[in-house]
């Protein structure tokens, strides 16, 4: 059994209160470690720490936090395959998936931001025959960030890092369904000398621990990546105390595929775009939109590839292992029996796997394909963000791109087509903060990343990332 502890002005502690909450595994149903179930007292103290570091850190030299950010990196390097296996453990995603997207991916967060705030620097604006503005652009102090589960060490890691580089000191807190890495992140900051307080990381539940991390007036400013309700919740405090806030939310992505695109191709993609971690990545693209003439040849197609795919153990040599919870498997079935009421077909799957053994007990779903619903009904509307998808079929062009903007969500979307006039002016229409034209989920560390509607506020990534964790202010400087 592990246990997990805070970690509070480089100290590992437990809650104040000395209380814990059991962690599960999904991948067997067991329980395999215990966290604090911290109160506001504990969030007070991490608070306290971080302003107490804030005037070192923000005052160190760009090429100490450089070492600094690239020793973790270093350190998530060293340590790598029990980051790996942690990640498993904690959150049912295949051992592959882990080892060769979020761990590398966490590590290579720390690396871009470390340059990055190297390169980062003040503007000067030349007024002529008047004088100079500058904009310094400053930290804002203590900082809070709060992930989610569905890509825990990545996700924690990209709030993280850039608001470490920008010199603020962090409040952090990890979904309490996968604390594990985060709490490994935390062993590596204090091996490696991280001056006490520049990274607090307080366990627990969304409320207290979340709640009281956001509604601190000391606390300069929010980056939050989870569900829309959350996010809409922590939104009216921020507003409330002008706090800046940035926020990654759901999606219900569409992925437009026309009758002259590579069939193959977009099949191959689309096992990936659908069910990848189990199909519980916000930039899934969960309504699979398509033109009538091609609709049967991909269907056929699609479900062939979906029947070769392997669901079991995560540790072993198979595409999708657990959904993250129980609840959440239950969430997710829910739908699809809501679909079937609403006048689905189940095209493939459709329901819980239970595995024999050990494992009997984990939470595993087949992937589920739907077709025959409305665009408009919840199925199409909802975030599912688990192993489902519908087929929806579209006659013309801008009746995929009525479909594709209807719902409240404006993350992701994907364009299929040889036709590149075509997909450029629909990557003008979509209201989507991210569009892949004939690819999904190719990131780039240094683009913007967010969404629009419901989806979110705010973009994260490169300059965007750090031109939130810093606030300008502009100097003017007359030339008489
Ligand atoms: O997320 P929550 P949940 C979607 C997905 C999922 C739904 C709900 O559809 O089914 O959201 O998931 C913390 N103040 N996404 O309930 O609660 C919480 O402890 C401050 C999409 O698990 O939003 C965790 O650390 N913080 C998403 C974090 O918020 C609070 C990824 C996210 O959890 C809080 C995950 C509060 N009042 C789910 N309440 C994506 N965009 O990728 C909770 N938290």
């Amino acid at each position: 059994m592990i246990t997990i502890e805070n970690y509070i002005d480089g100290r590992f502690q437990p809650a104040l209160n000395q209380k814990t909450i059991e962690n599960i595994s999904p991948y067997n149903g067991k329980k395999y470690a215990t966290i604090p179930n911290s109160q506001e007292e504990d969030v007070t103290l991490a608070i306290e720490a971080a302003q107490q570091a804030f005037p070192t850190w923000k005052n160190l030299s760009i090429e100490v936090r450089y070492d600094f950010l690239n020793q973790i990196a270093q350190g998530i390097q060293n340590r790598f395959e029990e980051f790996v296996q942690a990640e498993t453990l904690d959150n049912g995603k295949p051992l592959s998936l882990a080892r060769n997207s979020d761990i590398p991916r966490a590590i290579s967060n720390f690396k871009f931001f470390a340059a990055a705030q190297m390169t980062f620097s003040s503007e000067s604006h030349y007024a002529s025959g008047q004088g100079v503005h500058y904009t310094l652009r400053q930290p804002l102090g203590v900082v809070g960030c709060i992930s989610p589960w569905n890509l825990p060490l990545y996700l924690f890691s990209w709030k993280i890092a850039p608001a470490l580089a920008a010199g603020n000191t962090v409040v952090a807190k990890p979904s309490e369904i996968t604390p594990y890495t985060a709490y490994l992140l935390t062993q590596i900051c204090q091996e490696i000398g991280l001056p006490a307080g520049v990274l607090n990381v307080v366990h627990g539940l969304g409320n207290p621990v979340g709640q009281a991390i956001v509604e601190s007036p000391l606390v300069k400013a929010i980056a939050f990546t989870g569900g829309t309700q959350t996010g809409k919740a922590i939104n009216e405090i921020c507003a409330r105390q002008f706090k800046k806030v940035s926020l990654e939310l759901g999606g219900k992505n569409p992925n437009i595929i026309f009758e002259d695109a590579d069939i193959d191709r977009v099949v191959e993609t689309s096992i990936r775009s659908s069910f990848q971690n189990q199909g519980q990545i916000c930039l899934c693209g969960s309504r699979i939109l398509l033109q009538k003439s091609i609709y049967d040849e991909f269907k056929t197609k699609f479900l062939a590839k979906i029947s070769e795919i392997k669901v079991g153990n995560p540790f072993e040599d198979n595409f999708m292992g657990a959904v993250v919870s129980e609840a959440h498997m239950n969430k997710v079935l829910g739908y699809i029996e809501e679909a079937k009421n609403l006048g689905g077909s189940i095209l493939i799957g459709g329901k819980r796997k239970i595995l024999s053994g050990d494992l009997s007990e984990g939470y595993y779903i087949e992937p589920t394909v739907i077709e025959g619903l409305a665009a408009n009904c919840s199925i199409n509307q909802e975030e599912i963000f688990g192993p489902v998808v519908t087929l929806i079929p579209f006659e013309q062009e801008n009746d995929a791109l009525e479909i594709a903007n209807s719902t409240p969500y404006g993350l992701a979307c994907s364009v299929w087509t040889r036709d590149m006039a075509r997909g450029n002016r629909l990557a003008e229409q979509l209201n989507f903060g991210l569009i892949w034209l004939n690819s999904w989920m190719i990131r780039d560390l240094r683009t913007p990343f967010g969404g629009m509607k419901e989806s979110g506020i705010g973009r994260e990534g490169g300059v965007e990332a750090m031109r939130f964790f810093t606030e300008p202010k502009n100097v003017f400087i007359p030339y008489t």
